[in-house]
C-alpha cells in the first residue's frame, strides 16, 4: 500500500526528469504499480482510511511521484455526489489537441508531492483532447473539460517534469487572462 512516505517530494531529482515512455505488453511490475497508484487514490478519498494511514487527499498520481521515471499516471475524479466523473490510469498519454479557452481552479492547486501552499491561479487549458494506452494497450482517444480536463494537464506534467506552480504567474499569483473561467 502507498502511503505518504513513498510519495517523492519537491526537490527530489526524479520529479524534475523527462518520464520514459512505456512499450507493451506492460511488465506484470507496472500493471502492479498502477493499481496501487489508483488503490492511493481511492484510499486517500476515503475519510476513515485516510485518517487512519494519514493519506492526504488527491484526484491524480503520477510515477514519479512514487519515484518511477515512467509515463504512467492514475486519475480517479470524484463528482459532487461521490460518483466518479473520470476514473483512468492513462499510459504514455499526450495531449492532441486543446482549446484556446483558458481554465483554472479558483481556490489554486495543491499537489502530493509539493507539502507548502503555493497560492495563485494556475493557467490550463479548459478542453483537451488526449490520447494515451489503457494498461492492456488499448488506444484510447477521449475529450475532457474542466476539473477532469485540470487534472489530466497537471498529471501529464508531471511526466514532463513539470510542477503547478512553475505555471503561476510569479509577480502576481492572481493575475489570469480576461475570460479564464474559473472553477469552483
Ligand atoms: C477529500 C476527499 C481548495 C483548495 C479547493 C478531499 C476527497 C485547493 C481546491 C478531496 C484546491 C477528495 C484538490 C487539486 C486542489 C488547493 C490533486 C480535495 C482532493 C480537492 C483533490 C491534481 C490539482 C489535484 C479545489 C492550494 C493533490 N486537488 N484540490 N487541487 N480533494 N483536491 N489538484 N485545489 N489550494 N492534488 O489545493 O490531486 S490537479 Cl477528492
Ligand atoms: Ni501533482
Amino acid at each position: 500500500m502507498i502511503k505518504m512516505n513513498d510519495i517523492t517530494r519537491d526537490g527530489n531529482p526524479v520529479l524534475r526528469k523527462r518520464a520514459e515512455k512505456l512499450s507493451f505488453p506492460l511488465d506484470a511490475k507496472y500493471i502492479k504499480v498502477a493499481n496501487e497508484m489508483m488503490e492511493y487514490l481511492k484510499n486517500s478519498q476515503d475519510p476513515k482510511i485516510a485518517e487512519k494511514y494519514h493519506l492526504r487527499a488527491g484526484v491524480g498520481l503520477a510515477a514519479p511521484q512514487i519515484g518511477l521515471s515512467i509515463q504512467m499516471a492514475s486519475v480517479l475524479v470524484p463528482g459532487p455526489e461521490n460518483e466518479i466523473v473520470f476514473e483512468e490510469t492513462l499510459v504514455n498519454p499526450v495531449i492532441i489537441s486543446q482549446s484556446v479557452q483558458v481554465a483554472a481552479l479558483e481556490e489554486g492547486e495543491g499537489c502530493l508531492s509539493v507539502d507548502k501552499d503555493v497560492p495563485g491561479y494556475v493557467p490550463r487549458h479548459d478542453r483537451i483532447t488526449i490520447r494515451y494506452q489503457t494498461l492492456d494497450g488499448e488506444e484510447k482517444t477521449i475529450k475532457l473539460r474542466d476539473y477532469p480536463a485540470i487534472v489530466c494537464q497537471h498529471e501529464i506534467d508531471h511526466l514532463k517534469g513539470t510542477l503547478f506552480y512553475d505555471h503561476i504567474n510569479k509577480k502576481d499569483p492572481l493575475d489570469i487572462e480576461e475570460g479564464a473561467i474559473l472553477i469552483g
